[in-house]
């Protein structure tokens, strides 16, 4: 219940059409959350893990068909089709919402109507934004109780501001013919039917804190990106903080709570979020930002003693995982777990052996508060957000692209995040390992025409008196034989102080046609077992290979036509013309 009376007849509209047994409008209580786990416990939506282990800790197994995002039925439905873009599958928003009422027509019978009234963002922050999200999934809401700040303040925000994001959700017969995401960011509402996956259900998370509220961002002057926030201490106690934009599954996580090796005694990482920013030029010229989230939804398999010793440790209490394995002693298990110990039942429930691996679905997850995390920092409740030093832009790149470079301005920076590719994950369905464009890794997340998402780009540095200075990454290099060249994880503090020190104007750099490339010897490679000549591959120039790069990426920009900023195609040009 509520005095707001948009949100009372909102929520009593989508009554008559989904015709629950019965409306809960969630808290986002200790109680409630015991509650509605007994009951999924007693449903087997979701299962205890070993109490003695595990305190608190559950696992939901996801229907088979349903483990990742579907871009291919994510939908942008705006009046005019170019504002939605060629990055976007389009419908017109009549169209769509007859689609989707006529599959949310009685789609919640039998079942119960959660209301969850969510803040992306601190509570108390002026960037921050609410939405409300109804669904018939009570895994969903025990999601978005650790994933958003959800319940009795962001209901009392909303009722102050009057103004929240509209996001409809129903598991319906998870049906993949009856699948559907649809987003109308000029309505402020999602809808989305039939998935109860991550991304495709938990809508405060890409479908608000992305797609919605990149379209908001640009009619209100900021960003909403798909990056990482961290802060870096250096041994005299200054911490300065760095954005980072990976696509999905190629390392935001562990890079968010990485621990700096042996050789840098007295540095730490703290963790301001992992997946999303939103970013605002601050009276003072600079870009300051905050994590919309307040927890993780991280890819499992992987995440071991060595990659990622800070999420392993968070892991051991009040996670609910999805989609792992489980040990004979009903422990939660994923392929690079590093404790030593089998697998019994696989990600379906099956009994493990080699004709049924892996064990935990390439992309399962856990969800976890942040505030578990030991890198976790109080900054990332700060209302004004943190002030960004440096933008890292980054890619899964066999070839061509060096371990670092350094954009010579902020409108080279955004052409380096504009020519992003990435070879493909298991993030979403379809082909693995393909390489193909992704700027600023917002491929499946631009609310709008990537054209106009890269002017906005150009004009927020505009209005910067004291930009981020801007890098490219690519800690996923392989040599002829197909190893990796860098180690990376913790060793990627390493690059991360390179980054700094340029921030700082602590140290020189080799200027090329691309972009600032370490000079030899400057980035610290002690104790690393590199390949012999590794380095030199790592931060040398190919100029036919980069002729290549770039007229590849001259000719993917100017599909979006008209809407292309000529500012981007001139920078590409005189790059170009450099090389
Ligand atoms: O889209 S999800 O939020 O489920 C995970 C991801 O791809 O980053
Ligand atoms: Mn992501």
């Amino acid at each position: 219940m509520t005095r707001l009376e948009a949100l009372q007849e909102w929520v009593d509209d989508v009554t008559r059409l989904t015709r629950p047994d019965r409306v809960q409008w969630c808290d986002g209580s200790e109680g409630e959350a015991r509650a509605l786990q007994q009951a999924m416990f007693a449903s087997g939506e979701l299962i205890a893990l070993n109490a003695d282990t595990h305190p608190g800790c559950t696992l939901h197994r996801s229907d088979p068909g349903d483990v990742a995002r579907v871009e291919h039925v994510t939908y942008i439905c705006t009046a005019d089709r170019e504002d939605a873009g060629l990055n976007n599958h389009w419908m017109a928003p009549d169209e769509a919402h007859a689609r989707m009422d006529a599959l949310f027509e009685g789609c919640m019978e039998g079942r119960t109507l959660y209301v969850i009234p969510y803040c992306m963002g601190p509570i108390d922050s002026p960037l921050s934004r609410c939405g409300v999200e109804l669904t018939d999934s009570a895994y969903v809401v025990a999601n978005m109780r650790l994933m958003t700040r959800m319940g009795g303040a962001a209901l009392a925000r909303i009722e102050r501001e009057g103004r929240f994001v509209r996001g409809l959700h129903s598991i319906g017969d998870l049906d993949p013919e009856r699948r559907y995401i649809m987003h109308f960011p000029e309505e402020l509402s999602i809808k989305s039917f039939g998935s109860g996956y991550g991304g495709n259900a938990l809508l405060g998370k890409k479908c608000h804190a992305l797609r919605i509220a990149s379209h908001q961002a640009r009619d209100e002057g900021w960003l909403a990106e798909h990056m990482l926030i961290v802060g870096v201490e250096n041994p005299q106690g200054e911490t300065h903080y760095i954005a980072a934009a990976f696509p999905s599954q190629c390392g935001k996580t562990n890079l968010a709570m990485l621990i700096p090796p042996e050789s840098y005694p007295g540095w730490k990482i703290w963790t301001v979020g992992d997946d999303i920013c939103w970013m605002r030029p601050g009276e003072d010229g600079r870009l300051w930002a905050i994590n919309p989230e307040a927890g993780f939804f991280g890819v499992a398999p992987g995440t071991g003693p060595d990659t990622n010793p800070n999420a392993l440790a968070m892991l051991d209490r009040d996670a609910i995982f999805t989609n792992v394995g489980v040990t004979a002693d009903n422990q939660p298990w994923w392929e690079g777990k590093g404790d030593g110990l089998e697998p019994a039942l696989n990600w379906k429930g099956e009994p493990y052996g080699p004709d049924t691996a892996p064990a935990a679905h390439p992309n399962s997850r856990f969800t976890v508060s942040i505030s578990r995390c030991p890198s976790y920092t109080e900054a990332a409740e700060a209302p004004q957000g943190v002030p960004i030093s440096a933008i890292v832009f980054g890619g899964r790149r066999a070839g061509l692209m060096p371990l670092v470079l350094q954009a010579g301005s902020w409108r080279h920076g955004v052409l380096l995040g504009a020519g992003m590719a990435s070879e493909t994950t298991a993030a979403a369905t379809g082909k693995v390992g393909v390489v193909r464009r992704d700027p600023m890794a917002m491929k499946p997340f631009c609310g709008y025409n990537y054209g106009d998402y890269w002017q906005h780009w150009l004009n927020i540095g505009d209005g910067l008196s004291s930009p981020p200075e801007v890098f490219h990454v690519n800690w996923f290099r392989k040599d002829d034989e197909g190893r990796f060249l860098w180690p990376g994880f913790g060793e990627n503090m390493r690059v991360l102080d390179w980054v700094l020190r340029r921030c700082l104007g602590d140290t020189g750099v080799v200027e090329s046609a691309v972009g600032g490339l370490p000079e030899p010897g400057d980035i610290d490679v002690d104790g690393l077992d590199l390949a012999p000549g590794a380095m030199d591959a790592l931060t040398a120039v190919d100029v036919e290979g980069w002729r290549r790069e770039l007229s590849e990426i001259d000719a993917y920009l100017r599909t979006y036509g008209e809407r292309t900023p000529q500012g981007l195609l001139d920078e590409l040009a005189r790059v170009r013309d450099g090389l």
